[in-house]
């Protein structure tokens, strides 16, 4: 809760509820009337957590993105089977869809955890079977979702997305000078070339030395004579 903020519900007697009560939070600018009253809309009044607070007292915080099934009677223990498909391919920077709607379940899927960087760590929840991500590193990356069911229970599945560089042409760049005379050495200078990966054409070093030789040169003096088309007389 953010500054002054006692924002909540409290549920009680869904013994009789048929289905689940879903609660699907909106915080902050994906609140409906975000800024449309006094104490909203400014810094100083956003929510910055997500608490489910249970009857004895117990508190769980929850991403903000987590949507929360409240049922009603006993509980259901079947976890749904993951399925998780996308490009085995990226470029690094390139935006690939990551899709686990062939996830199964005996009941309802309640959301969906994403691992982008296969560290433990959750870093996006969305309530749709897919999201969007781009991988800044190259190398073979693993990508996990965990699939849970609205009482819960979860399972995990994977996926392997080789990234790799863009393969965008060299910038090339040749610093020489304007002109030269016969026999005077000049250096090429290609040091300024850029590449996101490496140049195979820069190994060693990027500058050389030009030597021109060959017979003096010989100056032209060319007039072009033009003469006009005679014109057809009789
Ligand atoms: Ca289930
Ligand atoms: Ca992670």
């Amino acid at each position: 809760m953010g500054l002054n903020r006692t924002d909540g519900g409290v549920y009680r007697g869904i013994g009789n509820a048929s289905g689940p009560i879903v609660i699907t939070p909106a915080f902050n600018e994906d609140a409906t009337y975000w800024g449309d009253w006094g104490y909203s809309g400014s810094d100083a009044y956003r929510l910055d957590a997500w608490r489910l607070i249970d009857a004895d007292g117990s508190t769980t915080l929850l991403d903000r993105g987590r949507r929360l099934f409240i049922h009603g009677g006993g509980c259901e223990a079947t976890p749904p089977t993951a399925e998780l498909t996308g490009p085995t391919t990226a470029d690094t920077g390139e935006a690939i869809t990551l899709d686990a709607s062939g996830t199964t379940d005996d009941g309802t899927i309640g959301g969906y955890e994403w691992d982008f960087d296969a560290d433990g760590e959750i870093d996006e929840v969305t309530a749709g079977p897919t999201t969007d991500h781009a991988f800044e590193e190259r190398g073979n990356r693993t990508v996990a979702v965990t699939a849970f069911d609205t009482y819960g229970n979860g399972d995990t599945a994977d996926l392997q997305v080789n990234v790799t560089v863009p393969a965008t042409p060299p910038n090339a760049s040749l610093d020489a000078p304007a002109s030269a005379t016969v026999n005077e050495s000049v250096t090429l200078d290609a040091s300024n070339a850029t590449d996101e990966g490496r140049s195979s054409a820069t190994s060693g070093t990027p500058t050389a030395t030009a030597h021109s030789t060959g017979p003096p040169p010989t100056r032209f003096s060319s007039t072009r004579t033009t003469t006009p088309a005679p014109s057809s007389r009789r």
